[in-house]
């Protein structure tokens, strides 16, 4: 352990062989978990990450990973944020007797998951591996078979999370955010007014505000005795929040079914259609003049917080170009980029919120960034691209596979080996290589 810590400059070599073998070591039957001791199930997103840094190597590998987490999908097309591992089914909280999947209709038979879902991030991934494939027939099956569901994911979303009627899908708790105990979640959190029904999560040393934890697992099970309803998403869930970077990961995952629509033999059409209206949702209810902030619908506001989650719209290839140079500058300012030494921080540096140690409250991440890093490329800004993928790699080098890092001096945060941290460096290593 004190040795991964302490690593300075591991070769390209031994570093992809080092990350081949945590995503080895978290590999559960056809699903890769993100960390076996405080994750030891199948995470919507963490799975997605991997598939994406999976895809240039091993379609196959990389297709398996979006069946087993497909296999979870509701009949809703809700894609749930954990898919659960049977034999582990104790080991996290809230497990399966909490979310109650298997008492709902919609839910998958024999499939235990969480109720809520994760960024749609789904669709990128498949396309990124159909793009990467060495074997295009293989890949070109898996886009066959997996389509269908991707495309009800996303009907999903338009149909049941437009809460807000303007295009953009809501989130009705933080954990959908996959940016959890992010400073944007503070005022709509603190705005709840839970009843006994509260419910404490055990304490985990930097996590959560202590008074946060109630709130996450209050909130789920109002959702749950729903009958996880849309019209109670709707009319009365009290959190509902269009999050930029979630929409920003749909918007891309349409981008993505527009080119695996051909291969599947469907109508690119309604995705393109898709993707617009959500990019205008975006640029009319989220803009404030140098980012793009989330809109709480309960209260009405947007928040004032600036996090990375204000990014996510640069994964649109649409995005106008004045947009574009806005977040750009933002981006590199001190306020990010510009006064950390290994960046991106999850929150920026100037906001009273900001915390270098806790959980995306100012935290650097690989998944932040390798998202960033996608967001430079679909702009061809170059420098910004490599820029990003170096800041990520000298983190990893330094402090190996950890969930996230300090800001300013770069030191490893929770997990270690951490699954998405692992795949995802392979995928930056394989642009080196290909230059
Ligand atoms: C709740 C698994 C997940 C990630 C999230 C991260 C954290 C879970 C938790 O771990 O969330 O989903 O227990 O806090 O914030 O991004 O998907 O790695």
């Amino acid at each position: 352990m004190e040795a991964r810590e302490a690593r300075s400059a591991v070769d390209d070599t031994a570093l992809g062989r080092e990350a081949w073998s945590v995503l080895d070591a978290n590999r559960t039957g056809s699903a890769t978990v993100p960390a076996p001791g405080l994750y030891p199930h199948q995470w919507n997103w963490d799975s997605t990450f991997v598939a994406l840094g999976l895809a240039r190597s091993n379609t196959r590998r990389a297709g398996a990973e979006m069946l087993s987490l497909l296999s979870g999908q509701w009949s809703t097309g809700m894609v749930p944020h954990i898919v659960f591992h049977p034999v582990r089914a104790g080991t996290y909280f809230p497990g399966p007797s909490v979310w109650g999947s298997r008492d709902h209709p919609a839910a998958p038979n024999g499939v235990p998951t969480s109720g809520l879902t994760q960024p749609p991030l789904q669709a990128l991934a498949v396309w990124w591996t159909w793009r990467h494939a060495v074997d295009r027939d293989e890949a070109a099956a898996l886009v066959r078979r997996l389509y269908p569901m991707l495309v009800a994911q996303n009907d999903y979303l338009a149909a049941t999370r437009d809460l807000g009627g303007g295009g953009l899908a809501a989130i009705v708790h933080p954990w959908e955010s996959g940016m959890d105990d992010s400073p944007v979640w503070d005022a709509p959190l603190e705005a709840l007014t839970p009843d006994d029904r509260m419910c404490p999560l055990e304490a985990r040393p930097g996590r959560h505000l202590d008074g946060h934890h109630d709130r996450y697992v209050w909130l789920a099970l109002r959702y749950r005795d729903s009958g996880y309803d849309g019209t109670y998403l709707r009319e009365d869930h009290p959190f509902a929040v269009e999050d930029p970077m979630f929409n920003g990961i749909w918007l891309a995952s349409c981008h993505a079914l527009t080119e695996l629509a051909p291969l599947a033999g469907a109508d690119p059409g309604p995705h393109r259609e898709r993707a617009e209206r959500i990019r205008a949702g975006l640029l009319e209810r989220l803009w404030t003049g140098d980012a793009f902030h989330a809109r709480d619908l309960r209260a009405g506001r947007l928040s004032p917080v600036c996090t990375i989650g204000c990014f996510g719209p640069l994964l649109d290839p649409g995005l106008p170009s004045e947009r574009v140079a806005d977040l750009v500058s933002v981006l590199e300012s001190p306020r990010f980029m510009g006064t950390t030494g290994y960046p991106v921080p999850s929150c920026e540096i100037r906001a009273p919120q900001f915390d270098r140690s806790r959980y995306w409250r100012g935290p650097s991440w690989v998944n932040a960034n390798w998202l960033l890093r996608r967001g430079a490329a679909v702009h061809g800004l170059t420098g910004l691209e490599r820029l990003l993928g170096a800041v990520t790699m000298r983190l990893v080098r330094q402090s190996g596979f950890r969930e996230c890092f300090d800001p300013f001096d770069g030191s490893g945060r929770g997990s270690r080996d951490f699954s998405w941290s692992a795949a995802l460096t392979l995928d930056l290593l394989a642009d080196t290589v290909e230059g």
